[in-house]
């Protein structure tokens, strides 16, 4: 149970109660109570790869039949995950005040399926179910894609699926054969394999068994913002005029997020600047934005999932 000392929840809550214009940054540590890994802490590893180097075009242009594992193995997860309290505690301030926008770095889909407010809601970093051809000279993108298994390919493996190649004697055409009848005696998948597992082999997919353009047949890939890429223009136009239209910024919500990219993180700093006081909610005790605190801002140390509720209701 997250301990808010009392006299810091009603300093926060006095404060809440006097805002007007509030942001909020969001971060994967919102999503953990939702069951979903964090980045940096101990999910931040898919496998043996560090997620943050398969969140990249040049691994995609390197294998993205991996990278296509990754974010489908992502995909499944967070469409049978469900937001947290948290999720709707926020949906429900954005509904309550329409000078509250959020900024969100999660590509999960947690807050939009919460009911939050798409006006005031800005995913600095794109979707997981938001998919875009890859052809330089298509257009075609496609939002709110929650097919699961996007293509029959990426299907999460089970035991039993896929008969173990190395256990016929047959050769050539008849080892396919023999395998291909196996697969077609299988009677029903069976458990889910848990491909995050670095032990679980990795199909090796084709790239005639990947997503496809409907439009040219090119290689769709997931509308994620991978490092490297530009956020997208639109979004960061109108988050940077309300933050220029606002004489005074009251306060921002830095909600479970390590701080550690830019320039989703940057925000903090302008919201500072334009007067705002800070509140951090961080399971980390040595979250990096601690130092900078003063003692007009807050730190609440402790799950997301329980903490935010309690400080917006
Ligand atoms: C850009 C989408 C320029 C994909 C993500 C060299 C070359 C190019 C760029 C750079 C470079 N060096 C630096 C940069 C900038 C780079 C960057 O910042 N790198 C960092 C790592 C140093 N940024 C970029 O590349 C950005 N683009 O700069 O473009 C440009 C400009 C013009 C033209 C061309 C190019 C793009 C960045 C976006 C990358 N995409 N995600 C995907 O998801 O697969 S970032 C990824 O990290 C996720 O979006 C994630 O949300 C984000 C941040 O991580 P966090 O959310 O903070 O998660 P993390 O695990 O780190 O922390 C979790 C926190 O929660 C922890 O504090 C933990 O304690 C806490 N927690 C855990 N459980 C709980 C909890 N808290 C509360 N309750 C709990 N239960
Ligand atoms: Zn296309």
């Amino acid at each position: 149970m997250a301990l808010i000392p009392p006299a810091d929840l009603q300093s926060f809550a006095d404060h809440l109660s006097k805002s007007t214009r509030i942001l909020a940054l969001l971060g994967a540590g919102l999503s953990a109570a939702s069951g979903l890994p964090t980045f940096r802490g101990a999910g931040g590893m898919w496998r043996a790869f560090d997620a943050t180097s398969l969140a990249t075009p040049e691994a995609f242009e390197e294998d993205s039949g991996l990278v296509w594992q990754f974010y489908s193995y992502r995909r499944h997860m967070a469409v049978n995950a469900k937001p947290n309290r948290a999720h709707y505690a926020l949906a429900e301030l954005a509904k309550k005040n329409e000078n509250f926008i959020t900024l969100s770095q999660n590509v999960d889909g947690l807050s939009p399926r919460a009911g939050h407010p798409s006006e005031q809601l800005h995913l600095l970093h794109g979707s997981l179910f938001d998919i875009r051809c890859t052809s330089f000279y298509c257009n075609y993108s496609r939002k709110d894609d929650f097919t699961d298994p996007i293509v029959p390919a990426l299907a999460i493996p089970t035991e039993g699926a896929h008969p173990d190649p190395s256990t016929t004697d047959k050769t050539g055409e008849e080892a396919t054969k023999a395998l291909y009848d196996a697969m077609q005696a299988q009677p029903q998948r069976g458990r889910e394999l848990d491909i995050a597992d670095p032990n679980v082999p990795i199909p090796k997919l084709t790239a005639d068994e990947l997503p496809k353009c409907p439009q040219c047949s090119g290689l769709l890939r997931p509308g994620v913002i991978w490092f490297g890429e530009a956020l997208p223009q639109a979004t960061i136009q109108t988050v940077n005029s309300w933050i220029r239209d606002s004489p005074k910024i009251d306060l921002i919500l830095v909600i479970g997020t390590s701080s550690q990219v830019y320039p989703a993180a940057g925000y903090v700093h302008t919201a500072r600047e334009k007067g705002a006081r800070v509140a951090v909610i961080d399971m980390d005790q040595n979250n990096v934005l601690k130092k900078s605190l003063t003692p007009n801002d807050w730190f609440f140390q402790g799950d997301a999932g329980e903490i935010v509720p309690k400080l917006l209701e």
